[in-house]
């Protein structure tokens, strides 16, 4: 498909670390088209007649990961339409790859990503931005006990991804403790870093 021609940054770190908050600057400077699998996978949700919705929302709830047929599917579908559409080619994938599978599923039958960048932050920090979030978004998973459960998923089902790909060399982890601007500081950094 069409999606074999795109350039993938992968966007990773826990829950709440920032991840769509700094993907915002970097569409803004850099021309990359954000594509959120979270955020596709609530509109899937959403969507009227879909028949994945309920098995999503439960997922999300409980913080699991979504079987990654769907979700390749709803990136691949993203990445497709706007190649061909839009003419866009650049993509920060940004919530994915989380599981072990999913990694090299994409990788194998979607495209190679170019880097991962990586956002470094402590659970209790975490935990304290998405509770000040809950207060507002309402998303089912922004409460104490989702919140618990989606911490347990990252650090036992996504860090081994990240490991592995840190393994070979192709994470730059940016520290995400101090405000938006200067995560961002952090966030040019990387990209010089890899050339772009
Ligand atoms: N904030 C941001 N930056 C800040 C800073 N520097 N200082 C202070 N506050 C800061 O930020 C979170 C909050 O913190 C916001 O209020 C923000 O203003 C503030 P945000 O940028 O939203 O962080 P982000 O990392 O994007 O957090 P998010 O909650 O989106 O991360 P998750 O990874 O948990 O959520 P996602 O939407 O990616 O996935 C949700 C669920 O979908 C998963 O749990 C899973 O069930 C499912 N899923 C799959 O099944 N498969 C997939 O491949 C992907 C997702
Ligand atoms: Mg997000």
């Amino acid at each position: 498909t069409a999606a074999n021609q795109a350039l993938v940054v992968f966007v990773l770190g826990g829950p709440g670390a920032g991840k769509g908050t700094q993907c915002a600057n970097i569409v803004r400077d850099y021309g990359f088209l954000h594509l959120s699998a979270g955020d596709l996978l609530r509109a899937e949700q959403d969507r009227e007649g879909s028949e994945f919705g309920d098995m999503i929302k439960s997922y999300i709830k409980e913080g699991q990961i979504v079987p990654m047929e769907v979700t390749i599917q709803l990136l691949e579908n993203a990445m497709t339409h706007a190649i061909e559409k839009d003419g866009k080619r650049k993509f920060l994938i940004d919530g994915f790859p989380r599981k072990m599978d999913q990694a090299v599923a994409f990788e194998e039958k979607v495209v190679p990503s170019k880097f991962t960048l990586f956002f470094d932050l402590s659970e209790e920090d975490m935990r304290k931005r998405l509770l000040k979030r809950g207060q507002t978004s309402g998303r089912s998973d922004d409460n104490e006990e989702s919140i618990k459960k989606r911490f347990r998923t990252f650090v036992e089902t996504s860090m081994p991804v990240v490991e592995m790909f840190e393994k070979e060399g192709r994470v730059v982890k940016v520290d995400a403790r101090k405000g938006p601007e200067e995560v961002y500081e952090g966030v040019k950094g990387a990209f010089g870093k890899e050339g772009i």
